[in-house]
């Protein structure tokens, strides 16, 4: 194998070159993905030409498709016997498509489910200059540089994200509900605010900064301060990877153990990436 790994700075992010993932996926290559996105949760390939085969063969190597059920909408849900979603502002063209120019705050892909995703991945199709990169936090270090008494308290918190995608799209954003007042749509899926990862054993602060959310039990006030509190925490993270597309790049990324954001950009430029995301464990 003569392929090129080179990390980035800041632990989280690794780019490998001359490869051909459409032809080179022995055993040991496998084996040796996995352990690089064990480490370094994000991983990216240069210069790829996969079929939409060919993309999620590679993807399953990592495990079974995310199937979406029908009772609760998520990105793409309403064609779930495909596994790849177009995230794209060229709706006009490509059907399955989502997402178009604006904003997605800091997630983990289907947090809001029972069993959220391990991994995604998103390829790059058709991606012109100046479009939008995308960015990842590394949550195991949102966790570590956390006090210990803040670790202390979140230690035994389960937290509720409400799933947004039973309102359209772009009309939910970051904010701690006050279920006194009003609470949002939908079935919920309680899950630890610190949660280990099943590979590594490590912890991860498991929260996004992008829809509703809540604690479980604990007061409105007491509850709305210590998000804010970690909310600016992840907002100041300097361990975060961005990634400037282009295209027959490949990025796949831990969804466990990082959020991801996009910032909006201008809807005349052509971004569309091809999305395949694998099914995961209830988090613990
Ligand atoms: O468009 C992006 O960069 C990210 C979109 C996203 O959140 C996803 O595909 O899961
Ligand atoms: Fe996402």
């Amino acid at each position: 194998m003569n392929h090129n790994i080179s990390p980035n700075k800041n632990g989280i992010g690794v780019t490998i070159d001359k490869i051909n993932l459409a032809s080179d996926l022995s055993a040991t290559l496998i084996i040796q993905i996995q352990d690089l996105l064990s480490k370094y949760k994000v991983v990216v390939f240069k210069d790829q030409h996969l079929t939409d085969e060919q993309l999620s063969d590679f993807a399953f190597r990592f495990g079974p498709p995310f199937v979406p059920d029908n009772k609760f909408p998520v990105l793409g849900s309403k064609d779930s016997s495909n596994p790849i979603v177009i995230v794209g502002n060229q709706a006009h063209e490509y059907s399955n498509s989502y997402l178009g120019h604006q904003e997605v705050l800091p997630h983990s892909d289907h947090q809001w489910l029972k069993c959220p995703s391990s991994a995604s991945l998103l390829y790059a199709l058709d991606i012109h200059l100046n479009s939008a990169p995308t960015v990842w936090f590394d949550m195991v270090q949102a966790y570590n540089m956390l006090d210990s008494e803040t670790k202390s308290i979140i230690e035994e918190i389960n937290s509720i994200t409400y799933n947004p995608f039973y309102r359209p799209f772009g009309s939910v954003s970051a904010k701690y509900v006050d279920r006194n007042i009003d609470i949002p749509p939908g079935d919920t899926f309680p899950h630890p605010l610190v949660r280990t990862h099943p590979l590594t054993k490590e912890k991860i602060l498991y929260l996004n900064i992008a829809y509703e959310l809540d604690f479980v039990g604990v007061p409105y006030k007491v509850g709305n301060e210590l998000f804010s509190k970690l909310n600016d925490h992840i907002i100041n993270l300097s361990y975060k990877y961005e990634h400037h597309w282009h295209n027959g790049d490949l990025v796949f990324w831990d969804n466990r153990s990082t959020i991801h954001y996009r910032p909006s950009f201008d809807s005349s430029i052509r971004r569309v990436l091809k999305r395949v995301t694998i099914g995961g464990e209830m988090p613990y």
